[in-house]
């Protein structure tokens, strides 16, 4: 088994339907063929705990959700994953592979439903304190497009009903962020065909990989 110098923490990001799901087989199967340890998770959820807000935060609701009371749902169960997953596993040295994290918050929450951005920098430190994702791969495309693959999955969730304006604000957020933090973020280009895209998946993990790796 390959060695890291410590452990990583990869995100993969994305408004609905870009092939978030289908871009983590891509990376687990290529981590794993590089010998490397590690645990794929998702946000929200992650634990058994986690996985229950995940249900209430999806779920379709008879009385309105307001925008606050879903920010902190995020950050609870996000809490929750952190401690039970997350520190763990990079305290062991793997690479912890997780479907959204908190640029999801800022994009969602932020940019979709235009929760106030310092207040959700203040629960990002609250409940992450320094931990950031070292590597975060943004996978974009238009939005009409997503959502059509995203339909084709069947019944839409309760985030996944908003409007295309919404999905539109998420975008912007994700692009937005992805420029203010080149370091972090490595762009995807969702639209193109899978094949293309699994192997620009692959091109962007063997070059951070390599700054990993003890030789
Ligand atoms: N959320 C989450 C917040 O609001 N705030 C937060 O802080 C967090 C963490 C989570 C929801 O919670 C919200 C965001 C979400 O609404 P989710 O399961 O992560 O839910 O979100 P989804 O975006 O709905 O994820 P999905 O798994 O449902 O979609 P994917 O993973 O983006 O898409 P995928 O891989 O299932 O692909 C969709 C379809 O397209 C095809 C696939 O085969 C599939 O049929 N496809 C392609 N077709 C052609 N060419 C390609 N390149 C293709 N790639 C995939």
């Amino acid at each position: 088994m390959s060695e890291l110098k410590s452990g990583l923490f990869i995100t993969v990001e994305g408004s609905e339907g870009v092939g978030k799901s289908t871009c983590i087989a891509f990376i687990q199967a290529w981590l794993q063929a590089e010998n490397l340890p590690l645990v794929t998770t998702r946000e929200p959820g992650g634990t058994p705990f986690a996985e229950a807000v995940r249900d209430l935060l999806l779920t379709p609701q008879q009385e309105p959700v307001a925008d606050i009371t879903e920010l902190l749902l995020m950050f609870a169960a996000r809490a929750q994953h952190i401690e039970q997953v997350i520190k763990p596993a990079l305290a062991e040295q793997k690479v912890v592979v997780c479907d959204r994290f908190t640029d999801a918050t800022y994009a969602y929450q932020g940019g979709g439903r235009g929760v106030d951005f310092q207040q959700i920098a203040q629960l990002e430190q609250l409940v992450q304190g320094a931990l950031r994702p070292h590597v975060t791969l943004l996978l974009d495309m238009p939005v009409a497009d997503a959502l059509q693959r995203a339909a084709k999955r069947g019944e839409l969730d309760r985030i996944e009903s908003q409007t295309i304006d919404f999905f539109e604000r998420v975008r912007q957020v994700y692009l937005k962020r992805a420029e203010q933090y080149p370091e972090q973020f490595h762009l995807v280009d969702a639209s193109q065909p899978l094949e293309q895209v699994k192997q620009q998946v692959e091109q962007i993990l063997a070059k951070v990989i390599s700054q990993y790796v003890s030789l």
